[in-house]
């Protein structure tokens, strides 16, 4: 009995670890799938999964605006100049000077601007606001194009981050998810169903973009005629189109160019002449392909040397070649010699 109970004992320790091993094998396989599923899921939303970060630094003594760190020429402000990265992933711009920079999106002035005045302008994009030594910043793409930055307060320092990823064949909300055109919404108090399509589907800079609007009626059923509207078009929070319509039995149309990409609200204001009484939708403006490459806005940065030393000679030389006219032209013995006369 004992013996048989050994054998038992044995026969369940066998088994027990039998289990145990089909336990291991449960949890061995449970890994592997969730491991694949992790693939799966990696491969599927590859540019989430393989974000990269990138740095920019601001070197020592980079608000000189005739200072270069590496080449010595004025051209380097931000190490990198150029930075090529894909769409989600992140730039992180460190600040290595003694002094205070921002990295704000939109076109830098130069060196001959800002003589003339002009502090670059921002296009509202991204701004880091001011930081200084020590300190960093970071931002990260969301949509692919080409986007120029520069300082606020050394309007010379410029830098260019170029995106690259596929801009969508269909139409997007502003999380970049894709729509059905018409898009509708319903206004508030007194509901009124509002309905907008544009043309081209996809929207990009420099292009002409037609907006179809249509108003219908609580139910949703009759159309509504001679209903007045604002049509507004923002985008990084400032109004870049305003225009006042009125619905019509067949549609009314706006046309507009859009300038700056990124996300943009179009929204119906005041619909039925009533205040407040809105509807928007959200969407994604791409870079058209009339926009500069990061080359191009690099080498129109570079022109400001010659520029600079062309304006220089011009106010060095430019008086001493005067001064020497109309030293020749009063000093005497070349009057006389010039008149003939000895
Ligand atoms: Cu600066």
């Amino acid at each position: 009995m004992l013996r048989l109970r050994g054998i038992k004992t044995d026969a369940g320790r066998k088994r027990k670890s039998c289990t145990f091993a089909t336990n291991l094998n449960v949890r061995k396989a449970t890994a592997i799938s969730a491991l694949f599923l992790l693939v799966v899921f990696a491969v599927s939303n590859s540019h989430y999964a393989y974000a990269d970060s990138y740095e920019v630094v601001i070197k020592k003594g980079a608000a000189n605006p005739s200072f270069d760190p590496q080449v010595e020429r004025p051209e380097e402000w931000y190490t990198p100049t150029k930075l090529t990265i894909k769409v989600s992933d992140t730039v992180t711009w460190i600040n290595e000077d003694h002094e205070k920079h921002t990295v704000t999106s939109g076109m830098s002035s130069g060196r001959t601007g800002f003589v003339r005045g002009d502090l670059g302008t921002p296009d509202g994009m991204f701004d880091s606001g001011l930081f200084q030594e020590g300190e960093n910043w970071s931002y990260t793409f969301t949509f692919p194009g080409t986007f120029s930055y520069f300082c606020t307060l050394h309007p010379w320092m410029f830098g260019v981050v170029e995106v690259e990823g596929e801009i969508p064949n269909y139409p997007q909300n502003g999380e970049g998810v894709m729509i059905e055109l018409p898009a509708m919404s319903l206004t508030p108090k007194p509901n009124y169903h509002v309905g907008t399509a544009w043309s081209p589907k996809v929207l990009k800079t420099g292009e002409q973009v037609t907006f179809i609007n249509d108003f219908f009626d609580r139910s949703g059923t009759k159309k509504e005629h001679l209903l007045r509207y604002d049509f507004v078009i923002i985008q990084n929070g400032k109004e870049v189109h305003r225009s006042f319509g009125f619905s019509e039995y067949g549609a009314d149309i706006k046309n507009f160019v859009f300038t700056q990409p990124g996300p943009a609200i179009i929204r119906f204001e005041n619909v039925g002449g009533e205040k407040d009484n809105n509807a928007e939708f959200t969407t994604i403006v791409y870079q058209g392909s009339g926009e500069m490459s990061a080359d191009a806005i690099i080498s129109k940065n570079k022109q400001d040397p010659t520029l600079i030393i062309a304006g220089l000679y011009a106010a060095i030389f430019g008086p001493l070649v005067g001064g020497v006219a109309v030293w020749m032209h009063y000093w005497k013995p070349w009057r006389k010699k010039k008149d003939g006369s000895i």
